[in-house]
């Protein structure tokens, strides 16, 4: 253990001129007949890319929101009922075994299991039934969506068959996961202190794509190519795509997986829900054929299984393909 104080183990950043509310940020139409082209050059350039008209019931999504509202909004000694999040449950600022610290609770669930687990029942108590069904149909839309774009991905990549990316989230063994995050208002130490503190430090993520929605408490930031950081504003009515490791090696680097981070917002609490698209354990995880056209794969090979067992105990922001780069 850290002799640090909780407190202590926080960081912040300054909220440097780099860090301006960005309005660059590309936006898909899902219904327009570019979205293909769009998400390709999105995700070469950024990683990142923010979808309208994606085709989730905004009832869903506001019921979701409002019984996670509700569990965050419990005393801690019965949220903690629901935890450790080890690796599923309620965790509260610790992130992962690395010693990681964020202003942050969290829900961390398993997108094909039934939530019914007797840490989770005692936390909901009587309104487990309602929490399961209400989140069974959010993730049900959310997984509609990220079937479409997947599939968008490989058209637009020009991959045959189409369903090259999203066989592996339809696939019953996807290893899949969902988490509610709450990140509570964090009032300054000071009036013109100008540093904030770290809700969820920088990294990126492992899955394939992770499908992001918040409500409009703005602390979502990303990295661009040039290591400089842009806010990303917050819309609670569309939906945040991001490019992780997977999709990277996937795509034999053409495709960027994006360092994001999450500060804490001065006056308001920020509640973001993610589903994060992940393979099967046994699937490797390699470029594919179709993207080599004679290049060499910038990667080992390694499955899945092997990636998540190599990521246990590092550092959010630790360069984790690194390990599997060919030099
Ligand atoms: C980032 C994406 C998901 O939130 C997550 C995180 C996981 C965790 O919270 O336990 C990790 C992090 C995430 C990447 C590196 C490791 C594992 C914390 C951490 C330090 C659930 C995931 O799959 O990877």
């Amino acid at each position: 253990m850290s002799s640090k104080s909780p407190t202590e183990q926080y960081t912040y950043v300054r909220n440097c001129k780099q860090t301006t509310f960005c309005s660059g940020i590309p936006l898909v139409d899902l219904s327009k007949p570019d979205a293909k082209s769009l998400i390709v050059n999105a995700c070469e350039e950024f990683g990142f890319f923010k979808v309208i008209n994606h085709g989730v019931p905004m009832e869903a999504i506001s019921m979701l929101e409002s019984e996670a509202m509700n569990f965050f909004s419990m005393p801690i000694i019965e949220k903690q009922k629901a935890g450790p999040a080890n690796p599923f449950g309620y965790g509260n600022k610790s992130i992962g075994r690395g010693g990681d610290v964020g202003w942050v609770e969290f829900l961390l669930l398993k997108t094909n299991q039934e939530h019914n687990s007797p840490t989770l029942s005692s936390a909901f108590g009587q309104n487990r039934e309602n929490f399961r069904s209400v989140l069974n149909e959010y993730m049900c839309g959310v997984r509609k969506m990220a079937c479409e774009i997947l599939d968008l991905m490989a058209e637009g990549l020009n991959i045959q068959p189409k369903n090259v990316f999203s066989k592996l989230l339809m696939d019953k063994e996807s290893d899949s996961i969902f988490r509610v995050n709450h990140y509570p208002a964090c009032p300054k130490k000071n009036h013109n202190d100008d540093e904030n503190m770290i809700g969820f430090g920088e990294h990126t993520d492992p899955q394939i794509i992770s499908l992001l929605r918040s409500n409009n408490t703005s602390g979502l930031q990303i990295s661009l190519r040039d290591g400089s950081w842009i806010s990303v504003p917050p819309d609670h009515s569309s939906f945040f795509i991001n490019v992780g490791d997977s999709l990277q090696v996937m795509t034999n680097g053409r495709f960027r997986s994006v360092r994001h981070r999450v500060v804490a917002n001065g006056s308001k609490s920020r509640l973001s829900m993610i589903y994060f698209v992940g393979p099967p354990l046994s699937e490797k995880i390699a470029p594919l054929p179709s993207l080599m056209k004679g290049n060499e794969s910038l990667y080992k090979e390694f499955t899945w299984f092997e990636y998540k067992n190599s990521i246990y105990g590092s550092r959010l922001a630790d360069n984790r393909l690194g390990h599997f780069e060919r030099i």
